[in-house]
């Protein structure tokens, strides 16, 4: 077979060309809350080609892809210097994630990879894989990074090469392009979702955590957990509060985890976190919001019933289907929250909505009543309320 390596080249660069370049476009839904987009915003085939091909005809006459991406997913998110910026978990073919930063000057579209993946410190070398790192602009002045780092069970018995621990890994940044790598979180039972505060609380950092028996299994884990921080580069883990506890038969009966860290508005701290259920199919991921005091973050004060983001149409289908994950949102200064989602652990989405709509949404949403008579007393008295204004 006669291969032209330019001509295919060209075809290669034209088409990632258009797939950069093209403008993403609202679908209205019904429910007011958020405005998804027609395209995902990162797909592996937005990689950059240079990471994939080696372009020299000589060495790669037949023009092959050489190292392949499988995925790119759950991001942390960042607006810098008017910028919106993603660090995406990308996978490769291989398995393993890495970090890697790509900027829109939008939030919606033409979202760019920066030269190379992100030059994380590798301080241990059982430390296997790496991902879903959540970015906080943290009053301290330095911008840090928290993501799960993983590795094989020391314990595991011989043979069994999957059960892993999950740690929390810390960096911090002044530049994003530079990182300095702090010492893993010290906490007693692994961790993975934790996600730094962005201001001090009574002096110290502060952390939500998600406590958990094993790599998988949350077990007596009982929720979103938070704990207080002497010193960053000294992390250890002394209590946990459970603050957003799993209820049974709910959308977090199985686990949950907070998503990036909360937006402070006028009436409370916005918390975006991600909520799991078991069901025939296997583990079901949704998004939902709640809302903690200004004053004590970890006083609840709204907890809408249910999720708000829930898996539609392709988003159902991936790697692991059925997943909606977000570990990153921007909210610009006129109120406009760009919320970043992967589904199914394949590629990355964006919502738009507003503070105001959200804050809106936790406040005058039900709480989750637990059982299916408070569902039916829920719209009953909402039926009630409506009678004066029904349309025929
Ligand atoms: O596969 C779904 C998600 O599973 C894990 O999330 P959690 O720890 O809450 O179960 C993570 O591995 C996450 O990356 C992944 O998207």
């Amino acid at each position: 077979m006669e291969i032209n390596f330019q001509n295919r080249l060209d075809v290669l660069c034209n088409k990632h060309k258009n797939l950069l370049e093209r403008p993403n476009q609202p679908i209205v839904e019904d429910n007011g809350i958020i405005t998804r987009y027609i395209y995902p915003v990162i797909t592996a085939n937005h990689i950059p080609l240079e990471w994939r091909y080696d372009m020299n005809p000589d060495t790669n006459p037949y023009c092959l892809e050489r190292i392949g991406v499988n995925a790119t997913m759950n991001s942390g998110a960042i607006k810098w210097n008017g910028k919106y910026l993603l660090i995406v978990r990308v996978e490769g073919c291989d398995r393993k994630s890495f970090f890697a930063i790509a900027e829109s000057p939008n939030g919606i579209d033409n979202f760019r990879f920066w030269e190379r993946p992100v030059n994380l410190p590798d301080i241990d070398p059982d430390e296997t894989n790496v991902y879903d790192m959540r970015l906080t602009t943290h009053e301290d002045g330095w911008v840090y990074g928290i993501f799960c780092s993983e590795r094989h069970d020391p314990e595991a018995k011989p043979g069994d090469l999957s059960s892993a621990v999950a740690k929390a890994g810390i960096v911090r940044t002044k530049d994003l392009i530079r990182w300095e790598r702090l010492p893993d979180l010290i906490t007693k039972s692994q961790q993975r979702n934790v996600v730094l505060h962005p201001e001090f609380v009574n002096g110290k950092y502060a952390l939500y955590t998600r406590p958990q028996d094993g790599f998988i299994d949350t077990g007596s884990g009982g929720g979103i957990g938070w704990t207080l921080i002497e010193d960053m580069t000294n992390a250890v883990v002394s209590s946990e509060l459970i603050i957003d506890k799993r209820y049974y038969h709910t959308i977090k009966e199985v686990k949950n985890g907070e998503g990036p860290h909360p937006i402070k508005t006028p009436k409370g701290w916005l918390h975006l976190a991600h909520g799991v259920r078991a069901c025939a199919a296997g583990l079901r991921y949704v998004l939902y919001l709640y809302m903690t005091a200004l004053e004590d973050p970890t006083k609840v004060i709204a907890q809408p019933g249910g999720y708000f983001l829930a898996p539609i149409g392709d988003e159902r289908v991936g790697d692991v289907s059925n997943v909606l994950f977000s570990n990153g949102w921007i909210a610009d200064e006129d109120g406009k929250v760009f919320i970043y989602y992967a589904s199914s652990d394949t590629r990355m989405h964006v919502a738009v909505s507003t503070v105001e709509i959200l804050v809106d949404y936790c406040m005058n949403t039900p709480e989750d009543g637990l059982r299916s008579a408070a569902s039916v007393a829920k719209i009953n008295k909402l039926i009630d309320r409506n009678k004066q204004y029904k349309r025929e």
